[in-house]
């Protein structure tokens, strides 16, 4: 694929970006600054520490657990081990939505519960404080399960949370208690959390609730966390559909669905970077494959429906959901039709997390726009280049501080929902069962690729390519605005969403038309557009 627009040729930008580094730090960085060839697909250097000094897009790993994968189930009490600034500043914060079935329903997620812990508690342990923590949240609200999240303080003294956990677990009998150690520093950004999480959700969580669940066609939904109700969305269209979500890992979930998981013939993976690993686990343990789908974008979702209709190999099912593609289409199209010939032709950057600077390309592609840089700020090189690259990632000491839990088939529980023909078959077919072919693939050619950019690097890439919109979080935004630039923020939807299925797409058209045909922007002067007092940049990053 060729763009249609007139990049500036993109080594070139390469050589920019990297020139006023010091020589060691240029080397690396050169490593993550890559020219994409859809063809090719070169290798992106990925989830490699950042170098200290860096301004770095990234989080940490407690943010990775306890923020993004345990965050949105909603009756769990999540309390943070650890200073209350670790806890105040991971509430609420990341819009992640919920919808309890009555009013009596359990929800904490408006809650903030941390141990405060104080300088008294870090000289001299702070696992009998954990422990009243503990105790306290049983007796005021009684929730069928707490989870306790470790921050950078708890590791450097040794609080053993798991086995204040357990000690409490065994003590209440009717509330599962279980730590995680997910303390900041551990793995080089909040992927690590991710993996941390995932362990234990499916150590602790998955399979705990035997009950068949009801429907035909019974998936779980993995990696999709309802910010700004994203998962509503996903969820009014599979039940025009008949598709029954057993559970969603884990965006306006419960307990009870995740324990219950393991009961439901399909996996399908919205962010492959966040929950990949329990995919597998589930595939090896229950028999239950893993599909990648994407709900992002109103062609993407359409063909997504398609392939789970194709997986369950249901006429009934396949002519239904053609029937809601066919009531869906017409309300996006007039959408479309009204604001293509505004967006066309226009330029995005995407620069967000772990799947996003992916799945928003599609949105990007339907208004016919196209996407001249982008990159995850800690996806591995398989949401980069694909999962076939898997075998020859290198795995450093950092990923080594992970642990990988040695998964076996469950000896009463492990059910194949497919015979290994009848995967072949579907493979033949074209849907890609546990596979991911990663961001690159579908991006143009002479597009530029850069993991784990940095704040320099954002304003170099801006000044050069001059984006009509960038796509970043909240500490990019105003600096990027201030550039002249309308940033949409791609992790908190700034005030909107949800951006899913096919209501969503039709919110996204009109914000960003709003957005990059705003007259406002040009009346900003960029700092290299000023002349005379005050000209260019006054601040200096990289000393020569
Ligand atoms: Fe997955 Fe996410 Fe993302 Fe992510 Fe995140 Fe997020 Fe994200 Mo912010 S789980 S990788 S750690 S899709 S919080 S909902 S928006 S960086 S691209």
């Amino acid at each position: 694929m060729e763009a249609n627009i007139h990049f500036p040729d993109p080594s070139k930008v390469r050589e920019e970006l990297i020139q006023r580094y010091p020589a060691k730090v240029a080397k690396k960085r050169a490593k993550s600054i890559i020219v994409n060839d859809p063809q090719l697909i070169p290798e992106v250097q990925a989830n490699v520490r950042t170098v200290p000094g860096i301004i770095t897009q990234r989080g940490c790993s407690y943010a990775g657990c306890k923020g993004v994968v345990l965050g949105p189930t909603r009756d769990i009490v999540n309390i943070v081990h650890g200073p209350i600034g670790c806890s105040f500043y991971a509430w609420l914060t990341r819009r992640n939505q919920t919808r309890p079935e009555t009013l009596l329903d359990a929800n904490y997620i408006p809650y903030c519960f941390s141990t405060d812990m104080q300088e008294e508690n870090v000289v001299f342990g702070g696992e009998k404080k954990l422990k009243v923590a503990i105790q306290e949240a049983y007796d005021l609200f009684h929730p069928k399960s707490i989870a306790i999240f470790s921050t950078c303080p708890v590791g450097l003294i040794g609080d053993d949370v798991h086995a204040a956990s357990k000690e409490m677990r065994e003590k209440f009998g009717d509330c599962n208690v279980f730590g995680f150690s997910c303390e900041g520093y551990r793995g080089v950004s909040q992927s690590a959390g991710h993996h941390i999480a995932n362990n234990g959700v499916f150590k602790h969580m998955v399979g705990r609730d035997n009950t068949p669940s009801v429907g035909k066609f019974k998936l779980n939904l993995l990696g999709e966390y309802n910010i700004g109700g994203d998962a509503f969305e996903i969820e009014r269209i599979f039940e025009k559909c008949g598709i029954t979500l057993v559970a969603s890992f884990s965006g306006n979930s419960t307990v009870s669905q995740i324990e219950n998981a393991h009961t439901a013939d399909l996996n399908v993976i919205l962010c492959h970077r966040s929950i990949n690993y329990m995919g597998d686990m589930m595939e090896t343990k229950y028999g239950i494959p893993w599909m990648k789908v994407n709900f992002v974008g109103a062609e993407s979702t359409a063909k997504s429906l398609r392939k789970i209709a194709e997986y369950f190999g249901d006429e009934e099912l396949k002519a239904r959901v053609e029937e809601v593609i066919a009531e869906e289409a017409p309300k996006v199209q007039a959408v479309i039709d009204e604001i293509l010939p505004r967006t066309t032709g226009k330029t995005a950057m995407l620069f967000v997390g772990g799947s996003r600077a992916h799945h928003y390309q599609d949105l990007f592609s339907e208004l016919g726009m196209t996407t001249v840089a982008a990159g995850y700020e800690f996806a591995h090189r398989d949401d980069y280049e694909g999962r076939h690259v898997l075998p020859s990632i290198k795995v450093d000491a950092d990923s080594k501080n992970i642990e990988e839990l040695k998964v076996v088939a469950d000896p009463e529980l492990y059910n194949p929902r497919k015979s290994e023909a009848e995967l072949e078959a579907l493979k033949e077919k074209g849907l890609e069962i546990n596979g991911y072919e990663g961001m690159m693939k579908q991006m143009t050619r002479k597009s530029l690729v850069v993991d784990d950019l940095s704040h320099y690097e954002s304003e170099k890439l801006i000044e050069i390519y001059k984006p009509d919109i960038f796509c970043a979080g909240i500490k990019e935004k105003y600096v990027v605005q201030k550039m002249g630039i309308p940033l949409k923020q791609l992790h908190s939807y700034d005030y909107g969403g949800p951006y899913t299925g096919f209501e969503g797409a039709v919110n996204f058209y009109k914000d960003i038309d709003r957005m990059v045909n705003n007259p406002v922007w040009k009346l900003i002067k960029a700092p290299w557009e000023k002349t005379g007092n005050g000209a260019g940049l006054s601040a200096s990053y990289v000393t020569q």
